[in-house]
């Protein structure tokens, strides 16, 4: 009988609130109980406990919930701790699937890239009486609990709360619930849409004074571990082992993958407002948006620092190696990348420096992370990428 009058207080209190919360899904809640036990042993104010209260969809009445945080360890050698690193040797990462003959042009093959997140946040629609998600960047799965992405993609314009932020991995194409090879026959298994837990943009990201940005890095830990299937899998970082590097035939990852032609993959999120150009940076504050629904890659040469500076008038510098160009080809779209997702690379033909991505045993190898570039795609400008050698150690102190 008590019960019953505290949940009816409970329920007056949640009508009584007119603000409407974004609420998580019954998976992703503890109970109520907790909340109501939390309440009467003094723990929580009322306002607290209205506060922690959520408003779900009119269809699926009340809840109210915390997301619930999986627990891991931080075994540096177990796959589904968060402190994991995959390496190329023990055969956990850059895998893929061979579909080819499937799709052309510049939409990718389903499972050739399955190391591909694509980031956002979601929204209550109270006219259509249901969640929302609008996404608006790249990233990449490098283990079960953390996806790398750029820095510029959480700042403080972009999210209003990390409760609203989401990660979906396992997607191919955005506008359909099932996405199935032609056909009809082969299926991928449901994407993994997943609630954020925590964002960590590395502490030196700022907007540069000389334009772009500086340190465009970030890890996003989620509040469940992603499942890994055929199309999703994790991405090598260029840890730069003996067994990654004669994988790939070369011996560093600055000269010997100039001109490479590494491919870039998304959906054409840029939401960068970043460029070198003032003028086209103001036109650019809503973010310009080429988005398609299904996944694209594109190929672009990695360019020399020395190529780099030049093409951007010496307003850049490469220096300290901590970003890179590639692209730079007229009319090569290199915006079919999203924000934050990868430039990898894979084996490739010395001569053409096309990769080869069919061969047995190649890996993906993810070199870099999209950041800013000119907003005119295919304007002859390269896209700037964070170059991700230079924060191996910085990821790796960051995996907790
Ligand atoms: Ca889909």
């Amino acid at each position: 009988m008590r019960e019953a009058m505290m949940y009816v207080i409970l329920m007056l209190l949640i009508i009584s609130t007119t603000q409407a919360r974004d609420c998580y899904s019954n998976e992703e809640c503890t109970d109520c109980n907790d909340l109501l036990q939390k309440f009467r042993n003094g723990e929580l104010t009322r306002s607290q406990l209205v506060d922690d209260q959520c408003r779900s969809t009119k269809s699926s009445g009340f809840t109210c919930c915390k997301p619930a945080k999986e627990v891991a360890n931080n075994d540096q050698n177990d796959e589904n701790s968060p402190a994991y690193l995959p390496r190329v040797e023990d055969h956990k990462c850059g895998q893929f699937l061979d579909s080819s003959n499937i799709v052309g042009g510049e939409d990718a093959k389903p499972g050739r890239y399955p190391f591909t997140a694509v980031l956002g946040s979601r929204y209550y629609n109270s006219t259509q009486d249901k969640y929302i998600y609008t996404w608006r960047c790249g990233g990449t799965i490098i283990n079960r609990w953390y996806i790398l992405t750029a820095a510029h993609c959480y700042t403080s314009s972009n999210i209003r709360a990390i409760s609203k932020e989401y990660v979906n991995v396992g997607d191919y194409d955005l506008s359909t619930e099932k996405d199935c090879l032609p056909g009809g026959r082969t299926c991928l298994e449901p994407n993994q849409i997943i609630l954020v837990q925590e964002v960590k943009n590395n502490k030196d990201f700022r907007r540069s004074p000389r334009g772009g940005v500086d340190y465009d890095i970030s890890l996003v830990k989620l509040t469940k571990k992603i499942e890994t299937n055929k199309y999703v899998r994790f991405v090598c970082l260029p840890l730069g082992l003996p067994n990654e590097l004669r994988r790939l035939n070369i011996n560093n990852y600055e000269q010997d993958i100039i001109g490479v032609r590494a491919h870039a993959i998304g959906w054409g999120y840029t939401t960068t407002n970043f460029t070198l150009d003032s003028n086209e940076d103001s036109k650019s504050k809503t973010g310009s948006k080429f988005a398609k629904d299904i996944q694209q890659k594109v190929d672009l040469p990695i360019l020399s620092n020395n190529e780099c500076e030049k093409l951007f008038d010496n307003r850049l510098s490469f220096d300290d190696g901590k970003r890179m160009c590639a692209g730079g080809e007229q009319g090569k779209d290199s915006c079919k990348g999203d924000s934050g997702g990868p430039l990898v690379i894979n084996k490739f033909v010395k001569s053409t420096k096309n990769l080869v991505p069919d061969q047995e045993e190649s890996v993906w190898v993810q070199v870099g992370l999209t950041s800013f570039g000119s907003n005119k795609c295919g304007s002859g400008k390269p896209g700037v990428y964070t170059r991700i050698t230079k924060y191996i150690d910085w990821i790796k102190q960051n995996l907790n």
